[in-house]
């Protein structure tokens, strides 16, 4: 299994969305390996949004990121980086798809509901970003079975 970061933005906090969108996730199947309340600093925000340090944006992305805490989840599944950028949809919530996260919570481009890692080796990166080793848990819900066919796991 695979495991993926979500971070849930300050402005899901701030509109009480939260609950709403783990819900989504955990309805889906996912697993719950991590969870923690966060605040952001310019030094890691400078680290994660490293690829967006010369847009135009950059400063008013990182105010809004530091506005309130986040949340950061771990969450772990058959092929969960793929599945989980796939319920967020794209960039813009404006142009995301009904049905994803951000075409169902959003109106914005930057205030875009969640992050979700874009692929396998961002992934590692990022959990080990925000999480300690002892905070992500490695256990067998009772409910695996139910979720995936004896040849999947
Ligand atoms: P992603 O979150 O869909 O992976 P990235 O290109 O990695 O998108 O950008 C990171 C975050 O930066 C976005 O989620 C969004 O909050 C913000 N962002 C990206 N492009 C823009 C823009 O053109 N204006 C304002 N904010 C932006
Ligand atoms: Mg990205």
């Amino acid at each position: 299994m695979e495991t993926t970061l979500v971070l849930l933005k300050p402005s899901t906090i701030s509109r009480g969305l939260s609950g709403a969108v783990l819900d989504r996730f955990c309805k889906k199947g996912l697993i719950i390996a991590g969870v923690k309340m966060i605040q952001l600093t310019p030094e890691i925000l400078s680290e994660h949004y490293a690829h967006l340090k010369d847009k135009p944006f950059f400063p008013i992305l990182c105010e809004s990121m530091m506005r309130t805490p986040i949340i950061a989840l771990a969450l772990r599944g058959v092929d969960a980086v793929e599945v989980v950028r796939a319920m967020t949809g794209v960039t813009n919530c404006r142009k995301a798809q009904p049905g994803t996260i951000r075409g169902d919570f959003g109106m914005s481009g930057q205030e875009n509901i969640i992050h979700t890692s874009d692929s396998v080796e961002s992934a590692a990166i990022e959990i080990n970003r925000f999480f300690k080793p002892d905070e992500i848990f490695d256990y067998t819900p009772v409910t695996l079975p139910a979720i995936y066919g004896q040849d999947e796991i």
